[in-house]
């Protein structure tokens, strides 16, 4: 397939090619291993606006830690084998490129994945899925799921969306007040949100929520617009400092330069697909502020 001269593949030593962007309104780069969004900052953004962890680990059947994961068809662990991993098959599968267009305000990809034996052996069903990538002043990531089999599916999903800031001890999410949610920081706990997001300590929550956010992030002087569609879930992640250091692909003082905003469909938003049926969810991210110095 011919890439857009903006668009370089450049083969990982892990095996899996890497899309270079360079775009007069975006850098970015793309990885076919999970359709993974890693990075995107575009024209005037003086810091990337999503983060990308400088130990993420990049080898075959391993997840990206940062950019966009794509979590699907198990958010989370798998509901009933724990030996499965962690937020499902996706992210860890190689994607096929199918389309790489540039327009004069931005690059726009499309990568399927379809069942395979291995993605059988992980779970049980037929399946084509497509996420569509276009990368400008705005990023949006769509993942679509088309049910091939002869009974309905169960998924659960989310786009598990890294955005780099300044400084989270200064950060605000706005957008999720009076909001319900399930704390899942020690024993689940239904809880209600009480005024904008703060970060003083691990924030692991599944807010029962179809808005979008603003995340505001004075230290960079800059707000980033989180929106979506076909997402009754938005979870909320930050690791703090005992989990970085728990995770070996992230640095100890890591937490304290990203959060995670997911656009999700997870517990009781659980998407049923029936036999030849489609679902959907997007994720839209932009940034107001925060231009080069
Ligand atoms: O989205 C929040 C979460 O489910 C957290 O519980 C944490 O596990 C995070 O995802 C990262 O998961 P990962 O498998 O990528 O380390």
């Amino acid at each position: 397939m011919t890439l857009p001269d903006c668009i370089r593949a450049v083969e990982d030593p892990s095996g899996y090619l890497i899309y270079h962007i360079q775009h007069p309104a975006v850098t970015a780069k793309v990885s076919g291993h999970g359709a993974h969004v890693m990075e995107w900052t575009p024209r005037g953004q003086a810091q990337p606006v999503l983060y990308l962890s400088p130990q993420a680990i990049f080898a075959l059947g391993k997840a990206i830690r940062g950019g966009i994961p794509i979590c699907w068809p198990w958010f989370n662990a798998h509901p009933t084998d724990a030996t499965k991993p962690m937020h499902g098959l996706a992210r860890i599968q190689p994607w096929e490129l199918l389309r790489a267009d540039a327009q004069e305000s931005h690059v726009a990809m499309l990568f399927r994945l379809q069942n395979t034996p291995e993605t059988r052996e992980l779970w049980p069903h037929d399946f084509v899925c497509h996420v569509g990538i276009s990368l400008g002043a705005k990023l949006e990531v769509s993942l679509m799921t088309q049910n091939l089999g002869s009974e309905p599916l169960r998924v659960t999903e989310a786009l598990h969306t890294y955005l780099s800031v300044g400084d989270i001890h200064r950060v605000t999410v706005q957008g999720l007040a009076e909001a319900r949610y399930l704390d899942t920081v020690g024993e689940p706990t239904q809880r209600q949100q009480e005024g904008d997001i703060t970060f003083d300590r691990e924030i692991d929550r599944q807010y029962h929520s179809t808005a979008g956010v603003v995340v505001n992030d004075p230290a960079w002087e800059r707000q980033i617009i989180v929106d979506k569609l076909g997402s009754g879930t938005t979870v909320v992640w930050n690791p703090w400092i005992e989990k970085s250091k728990r995770l070996a692909d992230l640095p100890d003082e890591a937490y304290q330069g990203f959060l995670c905003v997911e656009a999700a469909n997870a517990g009781e938003a659980a998407v049923r697909i029936l036999p030849g049926g489609q679902h959907v969810i997007v994720t839209s991210v932009c940034v107001q502020g925060g231009g080069a110095n």
